[in-house]
């Protein structure tokens, strides 16, 4: 089974991440991560620090001429910030003379952890808590995206809406996906559709509203989140299983979306939709399609009894603003106990598009591991043959 570990404070040195799991065999450069990583640095809205670093990965082991061996995977990404960080973030010495942050901002993690691990300088929470780490979790998981990818299913998003900023008319948005659907790759080509657009939106006259939205907040000092969605296609019919809890695809997924930072809705398929319309409405009809079994709709998302169903997976996932305000709201400063305004340190007015991109990457290790059960194997090459054998249908 795979499975992946992420270290790495904002400022510090480097984001390390290990990955283990992975079959031989498998071909992987850092040439591909890096891609991905380029990906999550983008979008409109974006803060200061995504104009000093560039991320690149460093592949320390586990892959020799250009091919996984089997072998825990070893990365890092450099932080280049750390140049102007050395003093205050320092591994060794007393840290005197280093400024202590003592006033919390409402929503992020700064307060509960100061109470939870008793620090009395919030840094020590902020460094870990900052959604910088998903660089590194993005790496990890580019990996066993490239290993689906093997398989033949491919991972896409793109986003739906930025404050008020949203797509009405849905069937727009259906007609651009509908153009690839009949590829097991439609997934991937609609995220290189959404890479085109700064706020990866498909619908340009949303895209205007969003980008006006975002410059507005920036202006107010305010920040703003919104909806993404993420699809998969070429996805083989009974990944997950409905007889345990924890063995269910759906709550898998919607597991691997609530972990990255500041997602706080996941919903599958037309989830929220469908619970104020009749079962009528809902369900999926079966029929025949020269011989074969398919669906007339896929308002399920993908997923019928936390199993896969073969047709498209859907997933749309709420990001909240970031709490980071240039106009800070009311705290209390936690050594003084007085009530003082919050404190600011440079943030994004916007992360929805780096977090679409984010939420692509974190469901691949879920959906490897949903395969590798069903299907088995610890080299590519044994994969290739039972998969090929096993298979019994992938969606459009
Ligand atoms: C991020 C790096 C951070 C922030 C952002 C995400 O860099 P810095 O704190 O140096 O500006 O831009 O983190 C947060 C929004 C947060 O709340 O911590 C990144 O690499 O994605």
């Amino acid at each position: 089974m795979i499975r992946y570990l992420t270290a790495g404070e904002s400022h510090g040195q480097a984001l390390v991440g290990i990955v283990e799991g992975i079959p031989t065999g498998l071909e992987i450069s850092s040439e591909y991560i890096n891609h991905q990583l380029w990906r999550r640095q983008q979008g409109y809205g974006r803060g200061g620090r995504m104009k000093i670093e560039m991320d690149r990965v460093e592949i320390l082991s586990g892959v020799r001429f250009g091919k996984t061996l089997g072998s825990p995977i070893a990365l890092l990404i450099r932080n280049k910030d750390w140049e102007s960080w050395k003093d205050r973030m320092a591994v060794e010495g007393t840290g005197s003379g280093v400024e202590q942050i003592t006033v919390p901002r409402p929503g992020h993690a700064d307060y509960v952890a100061a109470v939870k691990y008793g620090y009395d300088d919030l840094r020590n929470a902020i460094e870990r808590a900052s959604a910088r780490e998903t660089a590194m979790r993005v790496a990890c998981c580019t990996i066993v995206r490239k290993f689906l990818e093997e398989m033949g299913i491919f991972i896409g998003s793109h986003v739906l809406s930025i404050g008020t900023a949203a797509v009405n008319d849905r069937s727009k948005i259906d007609r651009s996906i509908a153009k690839f659907t009949r590829a097991s790759c439609a997934a991937y080509k609609v995220t290189e559709e959404a890479d085109k657009s700064p706020v990866r939106m498909l619908d340009e006259s949303v895209e205007r509203k969003a980008i006006n939205n975002i410059r507005r907040a920036k202006k107010a000092g305010d920040t703003l989140g919104g909806i993404f969605e993420v699809l998969v296609t070429g996805v083989p019919i009974g990944l997950g299983s409905y007889v345990q809890y924890d063995r269910k695809l759906d709550g898998q997924l919607a597991q691997a979306l609530m972990s990255i930072h500041a997602v706080k809705g996941v919903e599958i398929g037309e989830g929220f939709a469908n619970a104020g319309r009749f079962g009528s409405e809902v369900h999926d009809p079966f029929t025949l399609k020269r011989g074969v079994i398919v669906r007339t709709s896929n308002r399920a998302g993908g997923l019928e009894g936390g199993v896969t169903n073969g047709e498209m997976i859907v997933l749309r996932a709420a990001m909240k603003p970031i709490s980071t305000l240039a106009h800070p709201l009311p705290s209390v400063d936690l050594k003084t106990r007085r009530k003082v305004k919050a404190r600011y340190e440079r943030s994004d007015v916007c992360a929805v598009p780096a977090c679409s991109v984010i939420g692509e990457a974190v469901i691949a290790p879920v959906l490897a591991n949903a395969f590798l059960e069903k299907f088995g194997g610890d080299s590519m090459r044994e994969l290739r043959a039972r998969y090929s054998k096993k298979r019994i249908a992938s969606s459009r």
